[in-house]
């Protein structure tokens, strides 16, 4: 099969998996586009408007952006828009904006919680993204201070809990609203699962995924979800 488009992403970039998850359980083929992190804004073909990856470009030129968005528009296109269809539709409508607000937040409070995880995930992202052979260096050293001093440590005290647990309580109350199903969206992952799996999907390159392999519900979930994706 042709590829349907490009993806302009970050590989540590949570939004980014989110698209990339649809995508794969689409069974879609597409090319990933893997900006160097520090010249966003100058790479990006949506920019000035939108520096934020992910960015979708379908292959008649069209640009997408933002990742809920770009999801629906994949699964109307390709899909006849079946993931996103609900009979109840007031549920999907709340609950994809709980994945947004609060999976979304808690990803930084996990991988840069503590020095000593912002270190190993600071060490990570140079790794895993494409920098210039100075600035991954810079960024292995300079990004922990910012990532954990400022930003992740008053999120998790504004919070009060601490990562695990809110991960775990998240899990929780996700899984919970299944009702006896394996999925949110019932026997079947809908884009709501999928949404919510990216976000959880783009911590497991890190040590600190071992946190949220002990919830059990939460893992039965994200293991069923994986299993659709394309291998
Ligand atoms: N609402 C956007 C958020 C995207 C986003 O914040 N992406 C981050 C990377 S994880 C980014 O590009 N930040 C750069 C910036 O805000 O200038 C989405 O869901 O796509």
């Amino acid at each position: 099969m042709a590829s349907v488009g490009q993806l302009h992403m970050l590989f540590t970039c949570p939004f980014c998996w989110k698209v990339r998850s649809l995508l794969e359980h689409l069974n879609l083929e597409f090319e990933t586009i893997q900006i160097n992190p520090l010249k966003q804004k100058k790479s990006l073909p949506s920019a000035p408007e939108w520096v934020k990856v992910p960015v979708w470009v379908e292959n008649d030129g069209e640009i997408y952006v933002d990742s809920t968005p770009i999801m629906k528009h994949i699964d109307n296109n390709f899909n006849e828009g079946k993931l996103w269809k609900s009979t109840n539709e007031k549920r999907r409508d709340e609950w994809m904006e709980w994945v947004d607000l609060r999976l979304s937040k808690a990803t930084i409070p996990i991988l840069y919680g503590s020095i000593g995880s912002a270190l190993k995930t600071t060490l990570m992202v140079s790794k895993l993204e494409k920098f210039g052979f100075f600035s991954k260096r810079i960024y292995a050293w300079a990004g922990f201070p910012i990532m954990w001093g400022i930003i992740a440590r008053t999120r998790v005290k504004k919070d009060g809990r601490k990562p695990k647990k809110l991960w775990h309580d998240l899990l929780t109350e996700f899984t919970d609203e299944f009702n006896g199903s394996p999925f949110f969206g019932g026997d079947n992952p809908d884009l709501v699962d999928i949404a919510a799996f990216g976000y959880v999907r783009s911590i497991s390159p890190y040590v600190q995924f071992k946190e949220l392999e002990d919830h059990a519900e939460g893992m039965k979930w994200y293991r069923a979800v994986e299993e659709t994706l394309k291998t």
